[in-house]
């Protein structure tokens, strides 16, 4: 029996690990990409829903080998992903507000799956052939995520520290999560079958993710701010970053403008572009951070001034009047 059961989680994984393939890359600006195609007939990663999930994880590292920066980090103890800054392919399912209305359940994500009516997420990379119409059709959208049709991988993007020499790129595959495990447990309250499931995914390894893929890229030198890679923060960059700024465009295809590395884009970013202008025309100024910029100076306000004049002519004269005062 015993011998059975590693059998077939050798064939498994070895399932697993012609599922997907990895293709690293650095894009100018300070970029890594981390192509994840889709190898199977099917959505990567299949099966029921909110059981199952993929993500990347991308740990960065300095010349020395020093841990710099990781993305989609996990804890085999508590069994918990961060998610802050990776992409985790799943599903999810959910309550739309006629469900909610009807069942007295809150709208959103459930792990009600009989009551759900609506896929609230579905990021789950989508096979060869792919149409996101026929998809939609069939009640299978792509939600959360953009697949354009006959895509069959995915690009996640991820922030370069400057002093990062190494990526290690690991594409992971979880069966069930915590979270849907803890669910289950609550959600019996019938029998003892909720918590023996619970104890039975306690003693086994609380699921422990399986690499399905892994790559290193050694990465070279880049200036922040340079989104076409020609070596200047020019004014091409500068209408590339104005876009970023106005949120006009996808997060992730902005991060060679993220000049702090916090994820977003904003004006202390908008300052640090400016700061970093190396095209003989005049350094660009975006409209959307006049305020903040003026805001971040210390503003000298004649009223300041003259309280401030007030105080110290104030603390002269005590200072004085102690003086001449007889002890
Ligand atoms: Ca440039
Ligand atoms: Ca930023």
């Amino acid at each position: 029996m015993l011998f059975r059961s590693a059998v077939g989680m050798a064939v498994a994984n070895d399932m697993l690990a012609r599922a997907a393939s990895l293709e690293l890359a650095q894009d100018a600006g300070g970029v890594l990409r981390a192509r994840v195609i889709n190898e199977s007939g099917h959505k990567l990663p299949t099966g029921h829903i909110e059981g199952r999930r993929a993500w990347v994880q991308v740990r960065l590292r300095d010349a020395d080998g020093r841990l710099l920066r990781e993305y989609g980090g996990y804890d085999p103890v508590t069994a918990e992903l961060d998610e802050s800054g990776t992409v985790v392919y799943e599903m999810a399912v959910g309550l739309s507000d006629g469900a909610a209305a009807a069942t007295g359940l809150a709208a959103g994500r459930t792990t009600h799956m009989a009551l759900a009516d609506t896929v609230v997420k579905d990021t789950r990379i989508p096979p060869r052939g792919f149409q996101n119409s026929a998809y939609a059709a069939a009640g299978a959208p792509v939600v959360g995520r953009a697949y354009a049709d006959g895509q069959y991988w995915d690009d996640a993007r991820f922030w370069i520290p400057a002093s990062a020499a190494r990526a290690e790129v690991t594409v992971y595959y979880q069966t069930v999560t915590r979270h849907y495990i803890e669910a289950l447990r609550d959600g019996n309250q019938s029998d003892h079958w909720g918590q023996t499931l619970h104890g039975l995914w306690q003693d086994s390894g609380r699921a422990a993710p399986i690499a399905m893929a892994a790559g290193v890229l050694v990465l070279e030198g880049f200036t922040r701010g340079d989104f076409n890679g020609d070596g200047e923060v020019d004014p091409q960059d500068a209408a590339r970053f104005a876009e970023c700024l106005a949120g006009t465009t996808d997060a992730e295809s902005c991060r060679a403008g993220d000049f702090d590395g916090d994820g977003d884009i904003d004006c202390s970013d908008a300052a640090a572009l400016i700061a970093a202008w190396t095209a003989p025309q005049p350094a660009p100024t975006f409209d959307a951070c006049r305020g903040a910029q003026a805001y971040a100076i210390p503003v000298l306000d004649p009223r300041w001034l003259a309280g401030l004049a007030m105080a110290l002519l104030v603390l002269a004269w005590c200072g004085l009047w102690r003086q001449r005062s007889p002890h």
